[in-house]
């Protein structure tokens, strides 16, 4: 997708795109039904994936591969799933983005924290970088990336996802 498209404030959503969104939350709702999360309320576990897809558009992604990974982000980590599974029914991109999520279980604890804290890290770095170009424009961008990325931006703070103090808890908590 071209950056002019995903400025565009009116998408076209499809009949086939709310098929696949809605496969994707049969399937992660079927695999995860007798699982719990263990907050005091045991609140049904699907409510974790469906809250993380939901995160990703309150920061303006609604790329449909994108939003099905966040919602069957879970299910080969901690069901029955497999990858062959999620490629058959979702295709290779979704297959790829849960994959790059999906704690190894054959990684040696060590190795699987270690790994998580990369993660964490990179993330921070993300953020970072989002902050520092809040405060001053990189010196080599073109005036419409100045104006797209101001655009984005103002979409993503609207949201109030990546600069909450809530993200930034979540940090510390994942890497602990
Ligand atoms: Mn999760």
């Amino acid at each position: 997708m071209s950056s002019e498209e995903e400025t565009k404030e009116n998408k076209i959503v499809t009949q086939f795109d709310i098929t696949k969104f809605l496969d994707a939350i049969d399937f992660a709702a079927k695999k995860h039904a007798f699982q719990r999360r263990k907050d005091v309320e045991r609140t049904p576990y699907i409510n974790h994936p469906i809250g993380v897809a939901k995160n990703l558009a309150d920061a303006c992604i609604f790329d449909l591969a994108t939003i099905q990974a966040a919602i069957l982000h879970d299910t080969v980590e901690d069901t029955d799933t497999t990858f062959e599974e999620i490629e058959e029914r979702f295709g290779k991109e979704v297959r790829d983005i849960v994959d790059e999520v999906t704690d190894d279980k054959e990684l040696p604890y060590s190795e699987r924290k270690r790994l998580q804290i990369a993660k964490a890290v990179k993330l921070a770095d993300k953020l970072n970088n989002l902050r520092d170009m809040q405060r001053s424009i990189p010196v080599d961008w073109t005036e419409k990336r100045v104006q797209e990325y101001f655009q984005w931006a103002k979409k993503v703070t609207d949201g109030k996802v990546l600069m909450s103090q809530g993200n930034q808890s979540e940090i510390r908590r994942s890497i602990r």
